[in-house]
């Protein structure tokens, strides 16, 4: 689709050579910016990898994408953080099982004391080791869905993204680092929208099967990603299928990392994998419904794992989100229904405490700015910004003929 809107003064050949160009993709679309990529809406085509430059320039700095995290030979700064840090991680609780998730030989060994604190084996999120802070599972507001959306982000979320906007409603994304390097202006475009943006790891494995050094790497370089492609720095992460123990917690915790896992499951990241059906993951989703329709969050919300990984899940939560929106009272992301005001390491950036984001003002400071009465964002998505080189360039020449493009 063609969003370009020309104005006067020009007369019609112009018009219509000016749109013939910009229309046919004689000037293809602008991959190099955030806004540029948020713009296109045919999915194949958002897919279609592309290059950005500080990506290329820093790749020799990060693991091998998808693949488990080490630290990198010679990354003295991150071996030093680790050796700051390592005293400090209890070395009496082992690893469990492997990180693609065979736990056959741990779970019959395992205590039935749960003595980690492992998600995984009876779903515990109150640690056991002393100096942990418990997990967040559910929300502290009645009748509040703490919003999040696992494994992104991915390439073709456009579709989901403007609809998101469309409804003025924020959520917290877990993202995975090497989906971050390979998608990163995918990943300004959440900070852009204002979102809340977490960690979920490096390369999407199961934690507790990671020796303490290498899960140390799956959490730094998914940060360091973070970073690098949007310039904030998370303060909080989701296991990977919530497979987190004392050791793990104790390790993310170091790293400033709040841990944040879920209540229920809606089994939508299954479906892909051929191990449930989209009529089971919508009774999942009509169960969570429910919940807030009998009383069952009257006081407390909760939280419900979704996933930003696939065209089904992303239709799923669509589909599903004028219901929910009925049931609960409010759907926020997951820092806002905790106050947590100061959602990364740079104070120039602000989630809404809960009272500010029910009463309308949902956007993060530092952000876009879609609720006129809040005011003082410093948005860093219009303007200039918008033009890649090539439409610059068009641009400059166009406006020595007095002639100015807008493009909407
Ligand atoms: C591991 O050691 C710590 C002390 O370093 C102790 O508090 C904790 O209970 C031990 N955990 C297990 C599972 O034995
Ligand atoms: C489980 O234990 C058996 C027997 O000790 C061993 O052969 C197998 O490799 C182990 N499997 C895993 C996943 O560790
Ligand atoms: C509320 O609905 C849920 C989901 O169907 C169900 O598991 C739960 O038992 C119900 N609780 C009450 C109090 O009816
Ligand atoms: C992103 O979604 C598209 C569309 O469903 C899918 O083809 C692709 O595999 C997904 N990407 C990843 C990394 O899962
Ligand atoms: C799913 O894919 C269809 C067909 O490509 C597309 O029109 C639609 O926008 C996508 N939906 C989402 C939520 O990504
Ligand atoms: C968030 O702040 C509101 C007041 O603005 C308060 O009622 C609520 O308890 C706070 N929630 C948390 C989790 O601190
Ligand atoms: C926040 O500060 C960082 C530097 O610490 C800067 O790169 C970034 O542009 C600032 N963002 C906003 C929204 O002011
Ligand atoms: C916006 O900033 C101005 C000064 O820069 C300040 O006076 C005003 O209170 C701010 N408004 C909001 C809604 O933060
Ligand atoms: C609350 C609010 O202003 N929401 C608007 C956010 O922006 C989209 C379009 O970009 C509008 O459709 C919403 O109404």
């Amino acid at each position: 689709m063609c969003r370009t809107k020309l104005i006067s003064p020009l007369n019609s050949v112009f018009t219509l050579l000016i749109t013939i160009s910009l229309c046919t993709g004689v000037f293809a679309v602008d991959r190099t910016s955030e806004a540029g990529e948020a713009e296109i809406t045919d999915p194949t085509e958002e897919c279609e990898p592309y290059s950005y430059q500080p990506v290329v320039e820093a790749k020799s700095q990060f693991p091998t994408i998808w693949q488990p995290a080490t630290i990198v030979e010679g990354d003295t700064e991150a071996l030093e953080l680790w050796n700051g840090i390592s005293p400090s991680i209890p070395t009496n609780i082992s690893v469990k099982g492997s990180i693609t998730g065979d736990f056959s030989n741990t779970t019959s060994s395992y205590p039935h004391t749960d003595p980690d604190c492992w998600w995984s084996y009876f779903q515990c999120v109150t640690p056991k080791l002393a100096g942990l802070p418990m997990d967040i599972a559910s929300v502290p507001e009645p009748m509040t869905m703490g919003y999040g959306f696992d494994d992104g982000p991915n390439c073709s979320h456009n579709a989901f993204y403007d609809y998101l906007e469309e409804q003025n409603q924020k959520a917290t994304m877990f993202f995975i680092g090497s989906n971050v390097l390979d998608w990163p202006l995918e990943a300004q475009r959440a900070l852009t929208d204002g979102h809340e943006i977490c960690a979920h790891t490096w390369s999407h494995h199961y934690m507790t099967g990671f020796v303490s050094q290498d899960a140390f790497a799956e959490l730094y370089y998914c940060v360091k990603a973070i970073k690098l492609v949007t310039g904030v720095t998370p303060t909080c992460w989701r296991p990977p299928f919530g497979d987190v123990d004392d050791r793990i917690r104790a390790i993310a915790h170091a790293l400033n990392l709040q841990t944040i896992i879920w209540k229920y499951d809606s089994f939508d990241w299954e479906v892909s994998a051929g191990n449930t059906t989209p009529e089971q993951v919508d009774t999942n989703y009509d169960n969570f419904i429910e919940l807030a329709q009998n009383g069952s969050l009257a006081t407390g919300g909760s939280i419900l794992l979704t996933h930003e990984l696939n065209n089904y899940t992303m239709s799923e939560a669509v589909k599903y989100y004028p219901k929910l929106k009925e049931a609960f009272q409010h759907i926020v992301p997951v820092g806002v229904a905790l106050n947590k005001t100061q959602p990364y390491v740079e104070s120039n950036y602000s989630l809404p405490s809960f009272e500010q984001y029910i009463s309308g003002r949902t956007q993060l400071s530092g952000s876009k700015d879609n609720s006129s009465s809040s005011g003082n964002s410093t948005n860093h998505d219009n303007g200039v910004s918008f033009f890649s080189p090539m439409s610059s360039l068009v641009l400059s020449v166009l406006s020595t003929l007095g002639i100015v493009i807008m493009l909407v």
